[in-house]
């Protein structure tokens, strides 16, 4: 008689026996063409082969094992009668087929074909409670961060009876061939960066230290972050970087610039009138949209037109600024974005001093409570610049004009102005070691990681 392959002993025993002889309990069972990802009630994920031969299907053809996992709960009945090689013909796990494209956005598939048992999950919620605990890597791009597999509410599975815990003797059955001894339980790599992901801004882990398992440790992470949600949704409900564009707004109206916005969408000419034309390295971090247009990657070419248009409209010096999004491919850590905002003030004619910029931004840096310091640089497009830094990243860099290339923007007028990001603004005010939890961003909102 042909043996049968691993996802009919699955649906037929409900049951899984891991490497370590630990007879699981299946909670859903997802199969593609060649692998099955199974999902045990404890919690922990695997992917192997769909085999007819492999080491999982002959314990589950032959119903070895060691003894129940604990943290499954399988009923008692169901151990006697996987021990007594009586099955009732029925199917106590469904085995979903799923296109194979599914299984390759798991990071653990080429890894294991079985991990260690994990204790289950801290129960906090009834979503978490029906949630696997495996962390796996997701496929959003430009996110690299950790989260959950689907939630089980979306998987098929029979739901096994919880309620109590049977007691079933350690000599129950002698027929495992060796047993193994417990491996301790470490993290693996992705499983510490979903911990880390999971953190609050100010919070800390030693994963040596530390005594929890990754799924307690997880569970508590996550009730903790839920709870900062629901406190923001009740307490304030504003984004920090819209607050953040808000209050820098009122700042600089106040201090009597005015508030412009311009298109994001601009000519690529205007980026080969600021000098970085298809010729010069730095146009390979330009986002180009069609032949002609590209997202901008500064403020400046919008601040420019501006300046000019209003020379003969306002008085004396003329006192513009602009907050918005700028795009560049970057391929840098924890300070570059590819979408991030950028804060450009200026101010052309009269009093157009380093002092005076000195002193704007000193104005500003303190409004916001950020220390920092100003330290001579110099860049493609102009030359000289003031680097003001926190620590050791750049919040802004600062010019004093004019500069031969304001004749082809046609201005004529001395100038002071200076460029900020905001995420790095919010990532220096709110010590995140990364400029991500400060983004735009599906993964985190005011820093915390939404993935929950
Ligand atoms: P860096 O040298 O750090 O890449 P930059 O000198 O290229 O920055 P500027 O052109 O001077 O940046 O832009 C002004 C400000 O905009 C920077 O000081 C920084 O605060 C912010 N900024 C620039 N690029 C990014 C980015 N990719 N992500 C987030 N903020 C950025
Ligand atoms: C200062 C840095 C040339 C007077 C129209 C405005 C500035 C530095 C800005 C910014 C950039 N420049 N990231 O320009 O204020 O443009 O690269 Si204006
Ligand atoms: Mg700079």
């Amino acid at each position: 008689m042909e043996k049968k392959p691993l996802d009919s002993l699955i649906s037929k025993n409900g049951l899984w026996v891991s490497r370590n002889g630990h007879l699981h309990g299946i909670r859903s069972c997802e199969a593609s063409q060649k692998n099955l990802r199974i999902t045990m009630d404890c919690g922990e994920v695997i992917k192997v082969r769909n085999s007819r031969s492999s080491r999982a299907a002959r314990s589950l053809r032959n119903h070895k094992f060691r003894k129940p996992c604990k943290r499954c709960r399988v009923p008692e009945e169901k151990v006697k009668e996987f021990s007594a090689k009586v099955s009732k013909n029925e199917v106590k796990v469904t085995v979903r087929t799923v296109p194979s494209s599914q299984f390759n956005s798991y990071r653990n598939d080429t890894r294991t074909s079985e991990i260690p048992d994990m204790p289950a999950p801290v129960k906090n919620s009834p979503q978490q409670q029906a949630g696997p605990t495996k962390a796996s890597l997701t496929t959003d791009p430009g996110n690299p961060v950790l989260e959950q597999t689907k939630p089980a509410a979306a998987q098929t599975f029979v739901p096994q009876p919880r309620t109590h815990r049977p007691k079933v003797k350690k000599a129950a059955n002698h027929s495992f061939q060796k047993p193994v001894k417990p491996v301790k339980a470490e993290f693996t790599q992705s499983q510490k960066n979903r911990i880390l992901s999971l953190l609050g801004p100010g919070e800390m882990v030693s994963f040596s230290k530390e005594k929890r398992s990754f799924a307690e440790l997880e569970s508590a992470l996550m009730s903790q972050r839920k709870k900062d949600i629901r406190e923001m949704y009740e307490n304030s409900r504003e984004n920090l970087l819209g607050k953040l564009e808000r209050t820098i707004t009122e700042f600089f109206v106040d201090m009597g610039f005015l508030e412009v916005k311009s298109p994001i969408l601009i000519p690529f000419e205007y980026m080969e009138r600021m000098g970085v034309g298809e010729d010069k390295k730095l146009s390979e971090q330009i986002f180009r949209v069609g032949d002609n247009m590209c997202l901008r990657p500064m403020l400046a070419p919008g601040l420019y037109n501006h300046l000019r248009k209003f020379d003969n409209v306002l008085p004396d010096p003329v006192r513009i600024f602009e907050i918005g999004p700028c795009y560049r491919k970057e391929s840098d850590g924890n300070s570059h974005l590819e979408e991030f905002t950028m804060l450009n003030f200026c101010q052309m004619g009269s009093r157009c001093t380093k002092e005076e910029l000195e002193f704007l931004i000193g104005e500003f840096l303190d409004f916001l409570g950020i220390e920092y310091e100003i330290v001579p640089d110099s860049c493609m497009v102009y030359g000289a610049t003031m680097d003001v830094m926190y620590k050791n990243m750049e919040l802004s860099s600062a010019v004093v004009g004019p500069i031969p290339m304001d004749m082809d923007w046609g201005i004529d007028k001395p100038w002071i102005g200076a460029g900020f990001g905001l995420e790095r603004l919010l990532k220096a005010k709110h010590n995140y070691k990364n400029i991500k939890r400060a983004a735009r961003s599906e993964s985190y909102y005011n820093g915390i990681c939404t993935t929950l």
